[in-house]
C-alpha cells in the first residue's frame, strides 16, 4: 500500500506537494539571485518563526503585511509546487524558504551572493515537534508510535531525509559571508541579540522601538493568533481543525517524551554522527 511518499536522490518527499521534475527543476535551474534572502531549515526547526522575524525586519516592524500576506506568499517553500508558483509573482528583494539538504538545493546559488538564513534545532526536539505534526496530517503515512517514529528518524526515513546528513551540509558553508547558521536555542534564550545579527546580516538598520515592535509581533502568542503565520495552506491533508503549527515553541520537550533507553540509543547515534564539531558549537548537552 502507497504510504504516499516519493523518493528523490535518497530522500523521501509527500507525493502531494512535491515531484521529482520540480525537485530536479528547482536543483539545476532555479536562478538564484544575488538581493534573495533564503530561509533553510530542516523541518520542525523554527521555519515559520524565522519567516516572521525576516518579514518583519523587512517592514521595521510594522505588522500589516504578516497580518495581510499568509506566510507561504510572503516567503514561499521553493520545492513546493504551489509555493513554486507564487515566487514567480515576487518582485525583488525576494524572500523564500526551503527544507531542502544542499546537495538538492539550486546550484546558482555557489555563484551568487544571495543570504542564507539557516536554522538549527535540537534534534531530539525536532523529533518530537515532527511526531506530532505528523500526527495531525495525513500527508505521509507516519508511525503510530513515538519509538517506530525515532527509529525512521535516526535511518534518516522520515520526509526530507537525515537530520544528520542536512545538518552536515549545512554547516559546512558556515564560515561563508552569506550564510548565517542561527539555533532555534539562541532564538529562545535571546530573542533581542538574535534578532539583531540577523539585522546584521540582512544590511538592516532598525531602531529600538523598531525591534521591540519585531519581537513582539513573531512572539509565540501572536504567531499562534495570526491566521496569516498560523494558518494551514494544506487544509485538505489536516486531520483535525485543531490542527496547529504552534505547538509548544519551547526547548527540551523531548525530555518529556523520551523514555531513558530511547534517550540513551538517541545519544549513542548522535555522538558517532556528530564526532568531529568544536565543543560548545551547539547550545543543548
Ligand atoms: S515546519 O512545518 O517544518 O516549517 O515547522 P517549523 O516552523 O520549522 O517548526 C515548528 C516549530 O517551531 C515552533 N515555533 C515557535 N517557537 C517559539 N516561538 C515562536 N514564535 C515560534 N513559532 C513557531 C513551533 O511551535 C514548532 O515547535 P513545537 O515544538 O512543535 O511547538
Amino acid at each position: 500500500m502507497s504510504d504516499h511518499s516519493l523518493w528523490f536522490e535518497g530522500i523521501r518527499f509527500p507525493e502531494k506537494t512535491h515531484n521529482r521534475e520540480m525537485l530536479r527543476e528547482v536543483r539545476d535551474n532555479f536562478v538564484v539571485k544575488d538581493e534573495d534572502t533564503i530561509i533553510v531549515t530542516y523541518p520542525k526547526s523554527g521555519t515559520h518563526w524565522l519567516i516572521e522575524i525576516v518579514c518583519l525586519i523587512h517592514s521595521k516592524g510594522d505588522p500589516k503585511w504578516i497580518q495581510s500576506v499568509p506566510y507561504w506568499d510572503r516567503s514561499p517553500w521553493i520545492e513546493v509546487k504551489l509555493g513554486n508558483k507564487s515566487l514567480k509573482d515576487q518582485q525583488s528583494p525576494r524572500i523564500y524558504t526551503t527544507h531542502l539538504p544542499i546537495h538538492l538545493f539550486p546550484k546558482s546559488f555557489f555563484s551568487s551572493k544571495a543570504k542564507v538564513i539557516y536554522g538549527i534545532r535540537n534534534p531530539r526536539d525536532v523529533l518530537v515537534s515532527g511526531y506530532y505534526f505528523g500526527k495531525q496530517m495525513n500527508i505521509v503515512k507516519n508511525p503510530e508510535t513515538l519509538e517506530q517514529y525515532i527509529k525512521l528518524f535516526l535511518q534518516g526515513e522520515v520526509i526530507y531525509g537525515s537530520w544528520f546528513e542536512h545538518v552536515h551540509g549545512w554547516l559546512s558553508m558556515r564560515e561563508r559571508e552569506n550564510v548565517l547558521v542561527l539555533f532555534y536555542e539562541e532564538l529562545i534564550k535571546d530573542t533581542r541579540s538574535t534578532v539583531e545579527k540577523i539585522c546584521q546580516f540582512l544590511g538592516k538598520k532598525l531602531k529600538p522601538a523598531e525591534t521591540d515592535l519585531v519581537l513582539q509581533y513573531s512572539s509565540f502568542q501572536f504567531m499562534k493568533e495570526n491566521k496569516m503565520s498560523n494558518g494551514i495552506r494544506f487544509h485538505d491533508f489536516f486531520v483535525t481543525e485543531n490542527s496547529t503549527l504552534m505547538r509548544k515553541g519551547i526547548i527540551g520537550d523531548w525530555k518529556n517524551h523520551f523514555t531513558v533507553a530511547q534517550a540513551e540509543a538517541f545519544d549513542k547515534i548522535y555522538q558517532e554522527k556528530m564526532a568531529g564539531y568544536p565543543p560548545k558549537l551547539f547550545p543543548w548537552e
